[in-house]
């Protein structure tokens, strides 16, 4: 490599933060439906940054053979290569590294250069709460069967999730590891995974293909139909299970066979695959049928080995008994390939006499990007397909709360659901309203989309929330103002940060006792519960909380309530000073505090 082009790259380390922040605010700005369901990853409490170790365990290759996709040319990684340097992207050695690490963010979007070189083993730091290591399992638990669905996943990603289960469960609990091959295309996962699967792992790892591609539900009811365990464990193929995963899973289950369990998701950086711990949080949901992390009660808080209640889940990561999966009806075939099956079987798993637990002792880290990769085959907006269908079947009268955000789709086709309609009878589930009012109270449900809006704002004439904080609202970052784009006046405009002023009455800030934002006491500060890529706009105070409420916590970050993200500086270094919403990471570029 030319020095030139090796200070190319160093300039890229220096930059490194700069390229994500545009890279996801492009995505941001261009995503809309196809952004990933997982968008907010809340931070509480002090942030760890963990050191990931590249040690090696033994594994089940040969002595001496070199795992599929490590680089023979380059050194192993030993602890000495910080994190610094894995974030900095300055580890290429080479145009071929290049050249890996770029089709790797264009075919997976995530760094698999790096994936590459960790291979299909390391350590992870023990990210459970001290309580959780005191815990006693019983001995007889029942057995689990993994269920791991993938398409066109990057092999070593895969091999690792495969490994990790292999690595960190006891043997007399896993029954088996599930994978299926949703008739990927990808060259080494249709050739060489057969062999690896064959060669090197146990029998216990069995290989479904799809013949055609189906998608991950019903994927996911392919792998259940061949599981033979008590238990089936769903994972996402780009995923490692963290020590004694298994058993806080099981145990739960074994107590009431109606409890499905999700365990915390760890995070693995799709930049750096560096493995951090996540906050405790639990699944919600906003009108716009995306899921969304929600601050867990306090009392929850408190007990940081308990298992806490959780309105829905993520999607990806649970156990459920087997035979209650299929009494409840696994999951609706007639959704196609990604989106919405999360709420599907959250609201059923509640509506239909089952509970759903998250359990903090449980920890599985899971990388996540910044983009899907992949498509669905005709192109079709299969999570709008998705949540039509899951609006129609169980959410009764509230599915007008989706369909006032998306009157769109009101007419739109959605297949025959009158099996899944059936089915809800004949398990005799309760109603939408139950599940509001007993799983997710704190679920908003008056919006100036299905209220006449004029009672709203009659009654706020009335009486006006009170202002509990005023002043400006500066970034720690860039040490610049959140102000109007064009006039504070003006509905519909951006916000910016830009240099701050304390003699403009334009740029203060009131917070008031119903979480609003008012900007020079006009208009409140908004964002789309559709599209939560958009940036956030300055509109009229609607008075119903939602996309107007926002947690201005001690941590200093911007949380908005309905799209469950921060408030972010995109581009430190530009002058544009353009914001965003984005996953919640406690970095300083999230953080805003509000100045008298
Ligand atoms: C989240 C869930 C995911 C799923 C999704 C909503 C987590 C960690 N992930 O999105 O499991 O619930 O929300 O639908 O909670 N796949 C196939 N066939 C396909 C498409 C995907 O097998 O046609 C596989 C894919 O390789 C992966 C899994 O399904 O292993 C989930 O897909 P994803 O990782 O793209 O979903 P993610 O994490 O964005
Ligand atoms: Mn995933």
């Amino acid at each position: 490599m030319g020095s030139a082009t090796l200070r190319y790259f160093c300039y890229g380390c220096v930059f490194a933060s700069v390229t994500w922040s545009v890279l996801l605010f492009l995505y941001l700005s261009f995503g809309q439906e196809s952004r990933l369901a997982l968008s907010y990853v809340p931070v509480q409490g002090p942030q760890h940054r963990f050191q990931p170790r590249f040690t090696r365990r033994p594994g089940l290759l040969e002595p001496g053979h070199r795992a599929r996709g490590q680089d023979a040319r380059t050194p192993d990684l030993s602890p000495e290569m910080g994190e610094g340097k894995f974030q900095s992207g300055c580890m290429i050695f080479n145009e071929e590294d290049q050249q890996v690490r770029d089709m790797g963010y264009h075919k997976h979007a995530f760094n698999v250069l790096i994936s590459n070189r960790i291979g299909y083993h390391r350590d992870l730091p023990d990210t459970r709460n001290d309580k959780c290591k005191d815990k006693t399992y019983p001995l007889a638990l029942p057995t689990a069967s993994i269920v791991i669905c993938f398409f066109n996943e990057a092999f070593s990603a895969l091999m690792r999730t495969v490994h990790s289960v292999l690595d960190r469960t006891p043997g007399y609990l896993l029954h088996e590891i599930v994978l299926v091959d949703d008739n990927s295309e990808l060259e080494d996962l249709k050739e060489e995974l057969g062999v690896y699967v064959q060669r090197n792992l146990p029998s216990k790892v069995k290989l479904v293909r799809n013949e055609k591609r189906e998608g991950l539900i019903r994927g996911r009811m392919i792998g259940a139909s061949h599981a033979t365990g008590e238990v089936l464990v769903f994972l996402d193929s780009h995923c490692e299970v963290n020590e004694a995963w298994l058993q806080p899973l099981l145990t739960p289950i074994k107590e009431n066979r109606h409890t499905v369990v999700c365990p915390v998701i760890d995070i693995i950086s799709a930049d750096t695959l560096v493995y951090s711990p996540s906050p405790i949080v639990r699944g919600g949901f906003n009108w716009g049928l995306h899921f969304k992390w929600d601050p867990v009660p306090l009392s929850d808080l408190n007990n940081p080995s308990g298992a806490i209640r959780s309105p829905t889940m993520a999607g990806g990561l649970f156990a459920m008994d087997r035979k209650y999966f299929n009494e409840l009806g696994q999951y609706d075939s007639g959704m196609d390939i990604w989106g919405g099956e999360n709420l599907e079987i959250s609201f059923r798993i509640w509506m239909c006499g089952g509970q759903l637990l998250i359990i903090p002792c449980s920890r599985v880290g899971h990388i996540f990007r910044k983009r899907r990769p992949y498509g669905s085959p005709g192109g079709q907006d299969t999570m709008a397909h998705n949540s039509l269908r899951l609006a129609h079947v169980w959410m009764d009268e509230y599915k007008e709360q989706y369909f006032a955000l998306r009157p769109e789709l009101r007419n739109r086709e959605y297949g025959d659901i009158s099996e899944r309609v059936a089915m809800r009878q004949r398990l005799q589930c309760h109603s939408f309203q139950w599940y509001l009012d007993h799983v997710y109270p704190e679920m908003q449900v008056a919006s100036a989309q299905n209220k006449p809006a004029q009672p709203v704002f009659m009654n706020r004439a009335v009486k006006r929330p009170r202002v509990q904080q005023r002043g400006r609202l500066r970034n720690l970052l860039v040490d610049k103002c959140l102000v109007a784009q064009g006039r504070p006046s003006q509905k519909g405009t951006a916000v910016v940060a830009r240099a701050c002023d304390s003699q403009d009455a334009e740029q203060e800030w009131a917070y008031d006792e119903e979480h609003e934002l008012i900007l020079a006491g006009l208009l409140c500060l908004d964002v789309s519960e559709m599209r939560s890529s958009d940036p956030p706009r300055l509109m009229k105070c609607h008075g119903s909380g939602g996309s107007q409420q926002w947690t201005l916590g001690k941590n200093s970050r911007l949380y908005q309530v309905s799209v469950g993200q921060c408030l972010t500086v995109v581009d430190p270094f530009s002058h544009k000073g353009y914001v965003a919403m984005a996953i919640c990471d406690g970095t300083e570029a999230q953080q805003w505090r509000l100045e008298g």
